[in-house]
């Protein structure tokens, strides 16, 4: 009998915790539970860890934060002795890197790949979890964590006619492990994202022709990627405790304003783009231009996030790089973002996107002005009759965020309830870790908590700490159960709300507030008041004795105003 017809012949297994998902979250989750002496069963989906980086394997897949803040920092040992190859590190090594850490910290033996789960319910009387998988286990926990990730339930839009199509197509979140063979053949990129704007200069190069079918146009900035030489990462090294401490403090999660001069700094964070001369304001985006990566352009100027009128200059700016760049005008000027404020929607990074339009065998299709009809045998079909001879379509079409991949868990709470039904809605939690009705459910970087406004790294590793030293503190004092209580929840998500209105973030139609999905409330997922402030606010509520929490059915009282969560973040705004 194999290790999996015994686990399924078996009965209800039992555990401390199940975590769900082996990506960044889940393996720390798992090392760092472990450590505190408890049981741990980790479920993966895929055939191997690394969660984002074990599945978007696209060619030109990269992470925009650079590699050596893109890593983890709860072991000095490790982070001094990794070397990362470049400043922004590509798909395959972060997935080394990541099955480096499985094997190094043991954590292999506790994960089950190629496992799904089906459900999750709360068992009233027992005061568990009883978690079900798509290879029949059913295993009983006292805790859940569920670290399925914020961009792991891809999107693909249902076009009429897919099935109809003699080519092959893909996307880019499900990509296959030995490639896709392209030369030779017709490819359209569907979708300009983060993930397009990577993959179109890559496709580019490999395929006979590649047509672009754009929707929305967004503001790139340059990437400026570079290999990391030695003396690059020993500077980093030498003061890597400092740099970090510096990014859990920082509002992104990266150190970004530190030591003038040093090849990582990105320059100061002025607090308007008004307080310089045209041409001065222009010097100093063109420094962060040349400089590299989206954070060094989007944090030029305070103001650009909160006032339309500085976000405009920074536009510009881009609309101008973009004609430098492009040689056909036309085509320039499709490429223009519009319609939506930069940074509205994720910046992007390129590395060769913008070149590439200036290639023989690369077209530009504007698909808001003429939107895709549907899928035909032989390609794309184009409301105004026009018709794409294709083999292959490529759909970058991004992800169902933040909340897909947790409702696809199919938790049951209290009474029944279910996760769908309470956040029918939109998300509602405290902190972004728990949510009412829940009890003992903890959601690693879950909706309204940084995230994914910032450097993944740095927020991952404050969640998976908060809510695996909370599980050990409970158990230390015989907690049994900790539940969010509606009224910090309420609170919690309004304060998520109110901060995020003063700034240029929901005014387009992103994936952070759901609009990418037909039929997701619209919402403003992630937490905008920055990490070092939550962090403190996370710290509080600890502090407080777990303040907004029913700790074994006890409601432990906001501390009131004054030194509460809300409170912090609130002073915090206002000094920011
Ligand atoms: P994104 O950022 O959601 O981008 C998806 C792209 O696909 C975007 O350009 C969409 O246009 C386009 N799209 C989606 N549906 C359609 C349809 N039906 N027709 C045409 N075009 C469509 O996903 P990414 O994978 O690029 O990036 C996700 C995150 O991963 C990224 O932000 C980083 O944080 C890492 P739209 O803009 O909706 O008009």
């Amino acid at each position: 009998m194999s290790d999996t017809d015994q686990r399924t012949a078996n009965a209800t297994e039992s555990c401390d915790v199940v975590v769900v998902g082996a990506g960044i979250s889940g393996l720390y989750a798992v090392h760092r539970l472990r450590s505190l002496g408890l049981s741990v069963i980790c479920f993966e989906r895929g055939a191997g860890v690394g969660g984002t980086w074990f599945w978007n394997r696209y060619p030109g897949a990269r992470c925009d934060v650079p590699s050596m803040f893109y890593s983890y920092s709860f072991d000095a040992d490790l982070e001094q002795e990794w070397e990362w190859s470049e400043r922004f590190p590509a798909q395959p090594e972060l997935l080394r890197y990541l099955n480096h850490v499985a094997d190094r910290f043991d954590l292999r033996r506790d994960i089950r790949l190629e496992t799904s789960v089906t459900g999750g319910t709360w068992d009233e009387a027992a005061g568990r979890w009883l978690v079900t998988t798509d290879r029949g286990e059913r295993v009983s926990a006292q805790h859940l964590v569920a670290a399925s990730g914020n961009l792991s339930k891809p999107n693909r839009p249902d076009f009429e006619g897919l099935d109809d199509f003699a080519g092959v197509w893909h996307h880019t979140a499900a990509w296959p492990e030995g490639g896709v063979d392209l030369a030779g053949k017709r490819v359209a990129v569907i979708g300009t994202g983060s993930t397009g704007v990577q993959i179109v200069p890559q496709l580019a190069q490999q395929a006979a022709h590649l047509t672009v079918l754009q929707r929305t146009a967004n503001h790139a900035a340059s990437a400026m990627n570079r290999p990391l030489d030695a003396q690059d990462q020993a500077a980093v090294k030498r003061r890597y405790r400092e740099f970090r401490q510096a990014s859990r403090e920082s509002a992104f999660g990266i150190a970004l304003e530190m030591t003038p001069g040093e090849p990582w700094e990105t320059g100061p964070r002025y607090p308007s783009v008004f307080d310089f001369s045209e041409d001065e304001a222009r010097a100093i985006m063109e420094e962060r231009w040349a400089f590299g990566g989206g954070m060094a352009l989007q944090n030029a100027f305070a103001d650009i996030m909160v006032d339309l009128k500085a976000n405009e200059v920074v536009a510009g700016f881009v609309r101008d790089k973009i004609d430098e760049i492009v040689e056909d005008p036309e085509t320039a000027e499709l490429l223009y973002p519009s319609g939506h404020p930069f940074g509205s929607k994720r910046l992007c990074v390129e590395m060769g996107y913008y070149e590439t339009f200036n290639r023989e065998n690369v077209s530009l299709v504007d698909v808001r002005k003429t939107p895709i009809e549907r899928i035909t045998r032989d390609g794309v079909r184009l409301r105004d009759g026009r018709e794409i001879e294709l083999d292959v379509i490529v759909f970058a079409t991004g992800f169902d965020a933040i909340t897909g991949a947790l409702l696809r868990l199919e938790l049951t709470g209290r009474d029944g309830l279910t996760l769908r039904e309470k956040w029918s809605d939109g998300p509602r939690t405290y902190l972004g870790l728990m949510t009412s009705g829940f009890p003992n459910l903890f959601t690693v970087t879950g909706p309204n908590s940084p995230s994914v406004l910032s450097n993944m790294m740095t927020s991952i590793e404050q969640h998976v700490e908060w809510i695996a030293d909370t599980i050990a503190d409970l158990r230390e004092r015989g907690v049994a159960t900790l539940e969010a209580t509606p009224e910090a929840e309420e609170i919690w998500t309004e304060h998520c709300t109110a901060v995020v209105a003063g700034t240029v973030l929901p005014l387009a139609n992103s994936w952070w507030l759901g609009k990418n999905i037909p039929g997701k409330p619209t919402v403003f997922m992630p937490y905008a008041g920055g990490v070092g402030v939550y962090r403190r606010q996370c710290d509080t509520v600890r502090a407080n004795g777990y303040e907004g929490f029913a700790v074994d059915g006890e409601v432990v009282p906001l501390a009131g105003e004054e030194g509460s969560a809300v409170a912090i973040a609130k002073d915090a705004l206002a000094l920011a």
